[in-house]
């Protein structure tokens, strides 16, 4: 199981197989360490465990397999590519969002030091050859969000096919015009690949698909945030369901959530929770957190906190919205809702984007949490300057935020784990304190 038994396939792609499968090894244990040493963890996450263990093998070949019936294999950036279209072609779309640092050294000999690692890590996989995901997709969808993605692709596609979607920076009534016109773009494109016409059925039951897909997330955020007395799984293995959405079969994937979900809701009913009682519960706010970054979470969960949402790409903004396909008659219909779908997603390339933090504040409530942390990538602007607008409503409304920038290196973990730690018991201390007046 796992690369080994697929080294032809992935020589055949392109893959650097000898250094992948080093790469790969150390990703598994750390993997292992991070994540198998938790107690009490679901049942349900055996399937994770093993997708893990397949994550460029087996579902390598699986993808691979649709490309030789013709299916495109689309990697993405992004949230705003229109997955519905790809999974109604029946082809795969797939994230390669880098969450590695062991790939920035090789992006630096093309990319600036200071850009954004998320960048520079995928950026370096492609140098290296080292993801059998880039390798596998047919061509890349990157969009216009912010300078150093819309930069980098340009470099990119020296090495691979890369297409451009343009997504604008406000949500004005032309703007959303345009968007529309680009969804509509991206559709032809898809069908250029597959050498035919797509039908509106294939776009329907694509949209369903992931609608569905959505809808599993969306209970999992629920179940394991919005039951004040339990969190019946860890934040980190529900990041990590979370990030694996962007890769696994999307059928296959909601059925597995869904079964964890079904093991979640009775441990909400028996009361068992991963942690013990009056743990702080906080939530994670901004840029997405892609595999292996783990790094946040365990310093939050291994010093005495939960994190029980992650209002990121990679979470709640991923999940919040479907698809409104009730009244849809023609192509045109279609078309509108993804637009009003995907342009209802709060990234802070918009300008302005206050919907953001009227949901963030509305969230905090919902979720009775204790505390947030605002998690910037270093050098990703947008997040960074948007930060002085939401920590300056979180102060407005009395909730306790730590502010962490951070890149994939791991010499700022100790740090991180103090300021986590000072973090959380400020927050106990202030829940004692509440506890206390209470009861007088
Ligand atoms: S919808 S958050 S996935 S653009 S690459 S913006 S971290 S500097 S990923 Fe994003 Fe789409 Fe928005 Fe979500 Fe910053 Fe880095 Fe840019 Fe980034």
């Amino acid at each position: 199981m796992g690369v080994q038994e697929h080294r032809d396939l992935l020589s055949n792609i392109g893959v650097d197989v000898d250094r992948h499968a080093t790469m790969m090894s150390m990703g598994l244990e750390s993997y292992q360490n991070q994540f198998m040493s938790q107690e009490n963890r679901p049942e349900g996450m055996k399937y994770f465990d093993w997708f893990m263990s397949e994550i460029q093998g087996g579902r390598i070949a699986e993808i691979n397999e649709l490309r030789k019936n013709k299916k495109p294999a689309v990697g993405t950036f992004c949230i705003f590519v229109p997955e519905e279209i790809i999974v109604g072609a029946g082809g795969a779309c797939f994230g390669l969002c880098g969450g590695s640092p062991a790939t920035i050294a090789d992006a630096e000999t093309e990319l600036p030091r200071n850009i954004c690692p998320l960048i520079k890590s995928a950026h370096g996989f492609k140098l290296q050859r080292t993801c059998a995901y880039t390798q596998s997709s047919d061509f890349i969808y990157g969009e216009t969000t912010c300078e150093a993605k819309k930069k980098t692709w340009e470099i990119l596609n020296k090495h691979h096919p890369v297409h451009v979607m343009n997504i604008p920076h406000m949500k004005r009534e032309k703007d959303l015009k345009m968007w529309k016109e680009e969804i509509v773009e991206f559709k032809e494109h898809i069908e250029e690949v597959m050498g035919e016409k797509l039908s509106l059925e294939e776009m329907i039951n694509g949209t369903k698909i992931i609608n569905e897909k959505r809808k599993a997330m969306q209970r999992l955020d629920a179940l394991r945030g919005l039951n004040p007395d339990v969190v019946p799984i860890s934040g980190k293995d529900a990041l990590f369901v979370n990030q694996m959405g962007f890769l696994d079969d999307p059928k296959r994937y909601t059925q597995k959530v869904n079964e964890l979900c079904d093991e979640l809701e009775k441990r909400v009913e028996e009361k068992t929770s991963v942690f013990e009682k009056d743990i702080p519960r906080l939530m994670v706010l901004g840029t997405p957190i892609a595999p292996p970054n783990w790094k946040l979470h365990t310093a939050v969960e291994g010093s005495g906190g939960a994190i029980i949402n992650e209002e990121s790409c990679i979470g709640h903004r991923y999940y919040k919205d479907n698809v409104d396909l009730d009244n849809i008659e023609t192509e045109d219909d279609l078309m509108g809702e993804l637009m009003k779908r995907y342009s209802a997603v709060d990234c802070a390339c918009f300008t302005p984007n206050t919907p953001r933090i009227d949901k963030i504040l509305q969230m905090y409530k919902d979720r009775c949490a204790d505390g947030v942390i605002y998690y910037t990538l270093s050098f990703c602007h947008t997040y960074n300057v948007e930060s002085h607008l939401v920590t300056e409503a979180l102060e407005a409304a009395g909730i306790p935020c730590l502010v962490i920038e951070s890149d994939y290196s791991p010499e700022d973990a100790g740090q991180i784990k103090t300021r986590v730690e000072a973090f959380l018991e400020s927050i106990s201390f202030k829940n004692k304190a509440l506890k206390f007046k209470s009861k007088n």
